[in-house]
């Protein structure tokens, strides 16, 4: 009998995971890609208790298949966040921006599997240690909170250092990335990007437009003075945070101040101008908008379908 460890742990259809987009991973796109055979994931972000809760009980509505909860480790409500997962009897979190060490225990006591987003290899292996039921490998081609590996370079090192699942994140938008992903050694990819423009998603469609239009030098990275590099699309708003963040007239509680609501201003607001659009590397790929079953479904089509060439076609075709 055919198995995949992803699957079969969190009872999906397709071992793909979509990414806990802050302001933008809401229960409606959840359930869709929940509703299309993966796993979708609720992004706790900066939510209270209540505010999670909601969307908890609305995806709840909306679906029967399993969904998870993503939580960032710096959310100032983050215990607040933990306590409502744990109530809820959400089956699986994934964690991110930090180190998930202090939530472990409770979590796993209350039945939640955690499955932790790691920039490099020295993580995955503390968090195998702590219990952690799978690692999200995720490369700096992501959109978001960015590590400085590569996808390419830190998914065969972590599979290799771990001997729980590693799933794949980070440059992934169609059938063949999904396809290189498993030649690394994952058993599962999570992709940002790509569903930021899903029907489903209810990001503002000056944000989806912007995405949909980008090419592949369109993203840059700021924040790195901070300890906590974003990478984003271009626009006046990042060119005015690095200008800011090579003048050292600047503090650093000026730049966090910048910072603070600018991806609320893009994904709600629209002001994709002096608004944060983060997305991945990979938006220059992706071009059209689809449902979340279309996407889910053809990318695990196009993925097996490459994965089944012998090594004849793959290295020799013209
Ligand atoms: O978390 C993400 N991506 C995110 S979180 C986010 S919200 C935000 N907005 C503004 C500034 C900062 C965050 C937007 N995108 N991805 C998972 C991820 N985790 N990528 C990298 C990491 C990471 C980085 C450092 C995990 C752990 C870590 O250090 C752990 C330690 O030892 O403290």
């Amino acid at each position: 009998m055919n198995s995949n460890p992803i699957c079969e742990m969190l009872g999906i259809e397709y071992p793909i995971i979509q990414g806990g987009m802050a302001w933008i991973a809401d229960a409606d796109l959840a359930a869709a890609v929940s509703n299309a055979g993966g796993l979708g994931l609720i992004a706790a972000m900066n939510s209270n208790g209540e505010q999670l809760r909601a969307q908890i009980i609305r995806a709840k509505e909306l679906t029967d298949k399993p969904f998870g909860v993503n939580l960032m480790l710096m959310s100032p409500y983050i215990d607040e966040a933990v306590e409502v997962v744990c109530e809820e009897k959400i089956k699986v979190v994934t964690t991110g921006a930090g180190n998930p060490a202090k939530y472990m225990e409770k979590l796993r006591g209350a039945g939640v599997k955690v499955i932790c987003v790691v920039a490099s290899v020295a993580l995955a292996v503390m968090v195998e240690r702590m219990g952690a039921s799978a690692v999200v490998a995720e490369g700096c081609e992501s959109g978001g909170h960015v590590g400085d590996t590569t996808t390419m370079a830190l998914v065969p090192q972590v599979v290799d250092a771990v001997n729980i699942p590693v799933i794949a994140a980070g440059g992934i938008a169609d059938g063949r990335g999904m396809a290189a992903a498993f030649m690394l050694g994952a058993k599962a990819v999570q992709m940002g990007t790509r569903f930021l423009t899903a029907r489903e998603c209810n990001v503002h469609d000056n944000y989806k437009e912007k995405v949909l239009k980008a090419k592949d030098r369109d993203t840059i990275v700021t924040g790195k003075t901070l300890g906590h590099p974003v990478r984003a699309l271009k626009n006046r708003m990042t060119r005015n945070f690095q200008a800011k963040e090579l003048d050292p007239n600047v503090t650093p509680d000026e730049l966090e101040k910048m910072g603070a609501g600018a991806l609320r201003l893009a994904a709600i607001d629209g002001d994709v101008k002096m608004g944060s659009c983060m997305c991945g590397q990979i938006a220059g790929l992706v071009n059209s908008e689809g449902t979340c079953e279309e996407i889910v479904t053809g990318i695990y089509r196009d993925a097996l379908a490459l994965l089944s060439k012998s090594a004849e076609e793959v290295v020799w075709e013209k």
